[in-house]
């Protein structure tokens, strides 16, 4: 059955005759609850986009019907991606794409975000530069592992954009927690099983005065794989190594999509849900760590995470809240175990 409005609605206009908004709203108000105006604003995209066209204007009402186009695409949609076309409509994963090879998934996003809609996904069999944060390199190996990004155009200032890495944490702790793996989130961007690394997030920003116009948020997480590269063997971990289990990347990524949506849409809407899974969860709160500020290392201690997804350190009895820029966690694996 599908589930995804929009495809449904795509299949009424190829199943049935052609129809104006208004009885499409009727039809679709049977299986989903839509509002009219959201229902216009899909029409509006999916005929800019050369899904539907008008066929004729009757009464100044504009009857669809679907373009050859917007045929192939659905066909496309259902034979390659069963899992993802099969969702139920929201704006996150409204619109994906997916490459069987690419550079980095942030890169194109980054690149093309005023263009995609907010909710755009990417995601690649293989990125051959995959980025972490710094500049440091992400392994991926081939169709093994999820490499994602999604676009989201949230209304934040500058200062919040990194509450919404905390989001894409949370989002992945609730994902690995469905596929009963028990992880921890590593402030402010790592997921952390059996002591070792998962998953990676990357949120990268396009700012435009004091606001972002829009925000690119990247997730590589380790499915499949069984060997790594030299560099990364001791402190990368798989899906499939706590589990046994190996996985369809597209189920996990589906997963994936589920779990940031609904903790994306409730920290939209207000709700801070993020911060509970972040702080419950946390690999580091309590512990002593060493944290590099201004190129002096300091021994610290962790306390908390801000509403502002800072990292709130006790310095000498200080409360210091720590950015994602200015710290770097000193050979955190290991320094941890003091505690
Ligand atoms: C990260 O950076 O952990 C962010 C990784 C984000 C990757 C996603 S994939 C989709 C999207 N497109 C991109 O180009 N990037 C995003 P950071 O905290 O700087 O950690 C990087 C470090 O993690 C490296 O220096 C390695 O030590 C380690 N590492 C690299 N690949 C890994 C892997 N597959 N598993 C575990 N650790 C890894």
């Amino acid at each position: 059955m599908i589930k995804n409005y929009k495809d449904y609605l795509i299949t009424e206009l190829i199943n049935r005759k052609p129809a104006h908004g208004y009885e499409l709203l009727m039809k679709i108000n049977h299986e989903f609850e839509i509002k009219k105006i959201t229902l216009y604003k899909t029409l509006e995209r999916l005929e800019r986009d050369n899904i539907i066209e008008v066929l004729k204007v009757e009464k100044r009402r504009k009857i669809y019907k679907v373009s050859d186009h917007g045929k192939i695409e659905l066909e496309q949609k259902k034979n390659i991606y069963p899992e993802i076309a099969n969702r139920k409509y929201t704006k996150i994963g409204s619109t994906i794409e997916h490459f069987q090879e690419i550079d980095s998934t942030n890169i194109y996003l980054k690149d093309n975000g005023y263009d995609l809609d907010d909710g755009h996904i990417v995601y690649a069999d293989y990125q051959s530069l995959g980025r972490g944060r710094l500049a440091r390199k992400w392994e991926n190996e081939r169709g093994q592992n999820v490499s994602m990004s999604v676009l989201v155009k949230p209304d934040v200032v500058i200062h919040e954009v990194p509450k919404i890495t905390q989001v894409a944490a949370a989002a992945i702790w609730q994902t690995l927690s469905n596929y009963n793996v028990k992880a921890q989130i590593k402030w402010p961007n790592d997921i952390i099983v059996n002591d070792k690394k998962i998953c990676g997030i990357l949120v990268e920003s396009k700012l435009n005065g004091m606001k972002a116009d829009y925000v690119v948020v990247g997730m590589g997480l380790n499915v499949n794989t069984e060997v790594y590269p030299e560099s990364i063997k001791d402190k990368a971990i798989s899906l499939y190594q706590v589990t046994n289990e190996k996985y369809l990347i597209e189920n996990v990524i589906s997963n994936i999509i589920d779990s940031f949506e609904l903790i994306y849409n409730q920290f939209i809407n207000g709700n801070n849900s993020y911060l509970n899974i972040c702080r419950e969860n946390s690999y580091l709160l309590g512990r002593e760590v060493t944290v590099n500020i201004d190129n002096s290392n300091l021994i610290v201690t962790v306390v908390d995470i801000s509403e502002n997804g800072q990292l709130l350190v006790d310095y000498n009895g200080e409360i210091i809240p720590l950015n994602i820029s200015e710290i770097t966690l000193e050979n955190s694996y290991k320094t941890f175990d003091k505690s």
